[in-house]
């Protein structure tokens, strides 16, 4: 079973499209065990992006995604990293698919709705970032089973 960090970012929050971004991941399956509103401080943001620090957008980005409200979530299930990826669309929401949530909602790279863990090790490293042990909850749903074989 897999975890990884979803963010829907400032953008996302002030367009009122907390509740369709999320439920996507709950229609598809997908469990969440994490969730909260919070306002991203500065130290968080550069730690979350530190890999892209000196990039030219790296200031932008940090400022945008501590502007406002953000919803983080921790969205479980099998598969959960790479197909949330595919979920979001490409990174800049020209070339991102319909049917994906950039491809849907978003029309620039700046204000592109979402964040998703990149990979394993990403997923570990942000869901350590934005969560305590005790804030991620372990239960199960009466409809898992009809979600996953098991
Ligand atoms: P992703 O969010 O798809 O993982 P990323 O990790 O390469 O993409 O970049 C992080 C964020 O930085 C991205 O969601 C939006 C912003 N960004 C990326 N490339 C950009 C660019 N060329 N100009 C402006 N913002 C950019
Ligand atoms: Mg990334």
């Amino acid at each position: 079973m897999e975890r990884t960090l979803i963010i829907v970012k400032p953008d996302g929050v002030q367009r009122g499209l907390i509740g369709q971004v999320l439920s996507r991941f709950e229609a598809r399956g997908f469990k969440l065990a994490g969730l909260k509103l919070m306002q991203i401080p500065r130290e968080l943001a550069e730690r979350h992006y530190a890999e892209h620090q000196g990039k030219p957008f790296y200031e932008g980005l940090v400022s945008f995604i501590t502007s406002g409200p953000v919803v983080v979530g921790v969205v479980e299930g099998p598969g959960a990293i790479a197909t949330v990826r595919a979920m979001m669309g490409a990174t800049n929401p020209a070339n991102a698919a319909p049917g994906t949530i950039r491809g849907d909602y978003a029309v620039t790279v700046s204000y592109n709705i979402i964040h998703g863990s990149d990979g394993p090790e990403s997923a570990q490293r942000e869901v350590g970032l934005f969560f305590n042990a005790n804030e991620l909850v372990d239960y199960s749903r009466v409809t898992d089973s009809w979600v996953i074989d098991q």
